[in-house]
């Protein structure tokens, strides 16, 4: 039988809204990390860098159309070309920090109408987050964090669709209790803070356990 690794980093993933200050977060959670001596590193998602990512570029950009069902599912085939890289890391005592990841790919997909059930689907058997982080914001503090940018989903009507989108999911997986909301209104500081707690947790979490699967 393999045996159980006793000592894994842990897999963590930071999700939210548009302008709650993920990449920010994640930034100084790496800097913070790397200072304290241990090993780890960031995984964002999308990977644009790939040969999947850069298609998922062009799209976001504007400069490719594509069915939403088609991108949907390239959105999780850029997860799925990094999962075993993912998995082989997380258990050679890699903490993974994940600037979005699956929760990110259900909601945006179902907030232009595709089915829920569908959406998840194709994530079904990734590695699961120890922790998923979400950065929650509410429309008026989103608001004061300037305009949007010039990418396709970066318009109202769909940040409204994707806020309810997120709400219905934390429901739907409240019993799983790995989801960890913070309010994103806070300053920086106090946001990394609670973060650093969270991840903490997190770590002390993965030594005991292996690596689960999405259901
Ligand atoms: N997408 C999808 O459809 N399916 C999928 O499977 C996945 C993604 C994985 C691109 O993602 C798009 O892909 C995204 C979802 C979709 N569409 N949208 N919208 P992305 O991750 O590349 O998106 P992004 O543009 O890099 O990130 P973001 O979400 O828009 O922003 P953020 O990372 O959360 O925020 P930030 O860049 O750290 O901060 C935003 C601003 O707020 C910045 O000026 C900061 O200085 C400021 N900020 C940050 N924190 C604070 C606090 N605490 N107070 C005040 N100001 C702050
Ligand atoms: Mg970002």
């Amino acid at each position: 039988a393999t045996p159980v690794p006793t000592s894994r980093g842990a897999l963590i993933a930071i999700e939210g809204l548009d302008r709650a200050g993920k990449s920010t977060q994640c930034d100084l959670l790496m800097e913070r990390l790397q200072r304290e001596g241990k090993k780890a590193r960031l995984q964002k998602f999308p990977d644009r860098t790939t040969t999947i990512g850069k298609m998922i570029d062009s799209y976001l950009k504007s400069t490719s159309q594509l069915d939403d069902h088609a991108i949907h599912l390239l959105f999780s085939a850029n997860r799925w070309e990094l999962a075993a890289k993912i998995l082989a890391d997380v258990n050679e005592g890699w903490t993974i920090i994940m600037d979005r990841y699956v929760y990110s790919g259900v909601v945006f997909s179902a907030a232009k109408g595709l089915g829920y059930e569908y959406c998840r689907t194709p994530d079904t058997g990734l590695p699961r987050p120890d922790a998923v982080i979400f950065l929650d914001l509410s429309a008026a503090d989103a608001a004061k964090r300037g305009g949007f940018g010039e990418e396709r989903y970066e318009v109202p009507k769909m940040q409204r669709r994707v806020r309810e989108m997120f709400q219905f999911m934390m429901e739907d997986v409240r019993d799983e209790g790995d989801w960890k909301v913070l309010d994103a209104g806070k300053s920086v500081e106090e946001v990394q803070g609670e973060i650093w707690g969270l991840v903490e947790k997190a770590e002390e979490f993965a030594k005991g356990t292996g690596l689960r699967s999405i259901a």
